[in-house]
């Protein structure tokens, strides 16, 4: 009964801006429950926490990859936040920028004690590379739950989708966790509440109290 009144209360469409940090020593207290969203530049983070939370311009979505700079940090509900992270792997931009930002999002992984869960975006049609096996691989040894979501998927038809689902699946299965594989379209709206029955559990599971 409880269960069934948590669930429902967690609504993502009230999902609201909270601010951006250049670096965690300007985020909130550190005491809440926090979903991170994670990726290569232009993977398509900016665009999922739109379509999770059902909003068209909660996170700054771009043609241009490598905008997202900051960490973008957005509260679902008193406590609970989704936290959009800068992108890596984007090779257009100078050397000393690419390590500013980076080193904000690796400070903000091994640091920030509400991190409860990490949400992973690769495109669909190009999965797995190096970065991202470097993120699952953390998040395997720092014993983080993960969710990969495979984006842009109305690129695929059902039958591709599927494929690419399994090929991930028995790509990871070497890393020896236990992950969550969906086919996402922000576009198309495709895996949106497989996703969000995801965070809610996380958010669920998690202590708010990090003292
Ligand atoms: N076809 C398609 N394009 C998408 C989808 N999601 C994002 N994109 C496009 O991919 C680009 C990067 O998206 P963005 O959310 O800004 O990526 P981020 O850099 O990871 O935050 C933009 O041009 C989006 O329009 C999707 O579900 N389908
Ligand atoms: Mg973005």
């Amino acid at each position: 009964m409880t269960d069934t009144i948590k669930k429902a209360v967690l609504d993502f469409r009230k999902t609201k801006f909270v601010t951006s940090a250049p670096d965690i020593s300007k985020l909130p207290e550190d005491l809440g429950a926090e979903i991170a969203i994670i990726g290569r530049s232009n993977s398509g983070k900016s665009s999922s926490i739109n379509a999770i939370c059902d909003q068209k311009n909660l996170a700054k979505t771009s043609r241009t990859p490598g905008r997202t700079r900051l960490i973008n940090l957005f509260t679902v509900t008193d406590k609970k936040y989704l936290v959009d992270l800068p992108g890596y792997g984007y090779a257009q931009v100078p050397e000393n920028m690419k390590r500013q930002w980076q080193k904000s999002m690796t400070d903000y992984l091994q640091q920030r004690k509400s991190l409860c869960g990490i949400v992973v975006t690769m495109d669909i049609r190009t999965p797995l590379r190096d970065h991202d096996r470097m993120i699952i691989d953390w998040s395997i040894a720092s014993n983080l739950p993960a969710l990969i979501l495979l984006t842009k998927a109305d690129k695929f038809g059902v039958n591709k989708r599927k494929e690419m689902v399994g090929e991930v699946r028995t790509a990871l299965s070497e890393f020896g966790g236990n992950f969550k594989i969906i086919a996402f379209s922000a576009l198309k709206k495709i895996g949106i509440d497989e996703t969000r029955e995801v965070l809610k559990n996380w958010f669920d599971l998690a202590h708010t109290d990090n003292e």
